[in-house]
């Protein structure tokens, strides 16, 4: 059986990982993107229990059970099949359970590597601060808890698949178009 490949996208709150993913999905018709949160952002509207725990986290900028995490990034990928892709994960890991969760429930599924947006807390606190999409986690009291669990949780994930030798790193300061290109670069595409 042939399986996808996986890339995981992480960065701060407003980094752009969904900018550059939508660029890359642009780009080449192989890759799926896949945000963790848009398909949690789905799923708290079902009306269920699990929708009002999902709520909660959101809005208190906290990370939600893996196992629902990874549940719904695996029935996504199984609805966009299986075989053949390559598949952004925007947004996931967050932190060291949904890291353990996802090799323990996904283990044959080879990881290409991560890709890191990196960027100064400024920028990412204007960039959302500018954004008008409407979403609920975008005001200054959630925010300032999302870059708390951010520094707390997510950035020794991202140490961790430094250490792997699967990191690639790169500037996320800039306009959007530079930054496609470095993208490009790390992940050796072109
Ligand atoms: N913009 C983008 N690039 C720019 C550039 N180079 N120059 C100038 N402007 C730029 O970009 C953000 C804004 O900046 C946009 O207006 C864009 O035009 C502009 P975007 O590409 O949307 O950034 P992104 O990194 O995707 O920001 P996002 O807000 O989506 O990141 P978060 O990590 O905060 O949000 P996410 O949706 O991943 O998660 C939300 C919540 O869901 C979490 O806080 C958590 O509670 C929960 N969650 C989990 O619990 N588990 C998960 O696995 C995932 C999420
Ligand atoms: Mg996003």
């Amino acid at each position: 059986m042939a399986y996808p490949r996986i890339i995981f996208v992480l960065g701060g709150p407003g980094s752009g990982k969904g900018t550059q993913c939508k660029k890359l999905i642009d780009t080449y018709s192989d890759f799926v993107h896949l945000s963790a949160g848009e398909l949690l952002r789905e799923a708290r509207n079902s009306g269920s229990e699990v929708g009002e725990m999902i709520e909660k986290c959101i809005m208190e900028g906290s990370i939600v059970p893996a196992e629902v995490t990874v549940g719904l990034l695996r029935d996504a990928m199984v609805r966009n099949g299986w075989e053949k892709k390559k598949f952004l994960i925007d947004g996931f890991p967050r932190n060291d359970d949904n890291y353990d969760v996802w090799f323990r429930m996904l283990p044959e599924i080879p990881v290409e590597c991560c890709l890191f947006l990196d960027c100064d807390d400024q920028v990412l606190v204007n960039r959302i601060l500018n954004r008008s999409e409407g979403r609920s986690d975008d005001n200054i009291e959630t925010l300032t808890k999302r870059l708390k669990t951010y520094k707390e949780c997510t950035q020794p994930i991202v140490k961790r698949f430094g250490d792997a030798g699967k990191l690639a790193s790169i500037d996320a300061l800039g306009d959007p178009e530079i930054i496609f290109n470095r993208v490009k670069a790390a992940l050796s595409l072109e």
